[in-house]
């Protein structure tokens, strides 16, 4: 059941009262959260109505909003709703108004240079090697000419699978061996990029957080190679994150933006039915804005993100 659905058994319709409406009067028996304590102003309404409320903040956390988060939407929701009962529609209304303004960030994604440099990252299994072929596609179909660096060297396959879809796409790829030092394959390859005059530049990373001091330094070290070996700046350093991923995520935004300068998401599987809430947590916290989203496997399911879409995918969504 979609949390628009679920928002309308809670409150009721337009005209209808949230205690006359709501079909599980058991809500009642529910304990109030002891988060929302400070938040409430609950003197003398219906029990039913403050369990209403306990839902409410419920159904935000099940979208994989965090708890920190959930309590300051409901806070803004709950204080402009103290004249009077709020139907479920006021209340969808004013949990839409501000899931949209927190993700109203700048989108722009930044494709020139010389060349343009992108650099994904993200842990293991979120899509990072699939959404850089996708890019990879889109970006050649706006005409950029465009290299990808195979800097994943601790995976197996990591560089074969890269390269397979480099293949698919039709760009040419910097391949690595195992084990081999990142840095020095994005220093091979954009001596290559460079001297190819390429107009963009896409390094896939290896994304092994478990081992999160190695991590950091490795991407570390292929910032400053990018940085102070050729004086170029990075465009965007785009971290992955998997819209299944439910509260990990805001972590995971956490530790690579501290090792280093992340500059947008690409939000993948939303088309596994996840309704993709961490974004919000990490939009909040950190300001990072979605970039690109991804919704499937083929090679064309990357498209610009559009924060009305996404809200309504939190909202309406089964
Ligand atoms: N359904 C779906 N699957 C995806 C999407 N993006 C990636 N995948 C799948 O997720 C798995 C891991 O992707 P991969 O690019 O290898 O992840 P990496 O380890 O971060 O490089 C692969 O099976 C991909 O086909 C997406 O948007 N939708
Ligand atoms: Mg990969």
């Amino acid at each position: 059941m979609s949390f628009l659905s679920r928002v309308r058994q809670l409150f009721g319709g337009d005209q209808v009262s949230a205690s006359q409406s709501s079909p599980s009067a058991n809500l009642a028996d529910m304990p109030a959260a002891a988060g929302l304590a400070g938040v409430r102003h609950d003197g003398g309404k219906p029990r039913e109505q403050v369990a209403n409320w306990d839902t409410l903040e419920e159904l935000l956390i099940d979208a994989g909003i965090d708890i920190d988060t959930t309590l300051a939407i409901l806070q803004e929701v709950h204080k402009t709703s103290l004249l009077g009962r709020p139907t479920a529609d006021q209340v969808i209304e004013r949990i839409r108004t501000r899931l949209t303004s927190i993700l109203d960030l700048d989108t722009t994604l930044h494709t020139s240079g010389n060349p343009a440099i992108i650099l994904v990252t993200g842990v293991n299994g979120v899509g990072k090697t699939s959404s850089i072929a996708k890019l990879a596609n889109m970006l050649k179909a706006q005409g950029l000419s465009v290299l990808l660096i195979a800097a994943d060297t601790f995976r197996a396959g990591a560089v074969d699978q890269l390269a397979i879809l480099g293949d698919r796409v039709g760009v040419p790829v910097m391949r690595s061996v195992e084990g081999q030092d990142p840095s020095s394959v994005v220093f091979n390859g954009l001596q290559k990029g460079i001297a190819d005059h390429v107009d963009l530049v896409l390094i896939d990373t290896a994304g092994r957080l478990e081992n999160k001091k190695n991590l950091t330094a490795e991407l570390q070290k292929v910032v400053r190679v990018i940085e102070s070996k050729f004086g170029l700046p990075l465009s965007e350093c785009l971290l992955v994150i998997d819209a299944t991923t439910g509260e990990n995520a805001l972590m995971q935004a956490r530790a690579f933006s501290e090792a280093v300068p992340v500059s947008g998401i690409i939000l993948t599987k939303v088309d596994s039915g996840a309704k993709g809430g961490s974004i919000v947590s990490i939009a909040r916290e950190l300001h990072i804005p979605i970039k690109l989203v991804c919704n499937g496997e083929g090679l064309e399911s990357i498209k610009p993100f559009d924060k009305d879409e996404l809200v309504n995918m939190m909202l309406l969504s089964d």
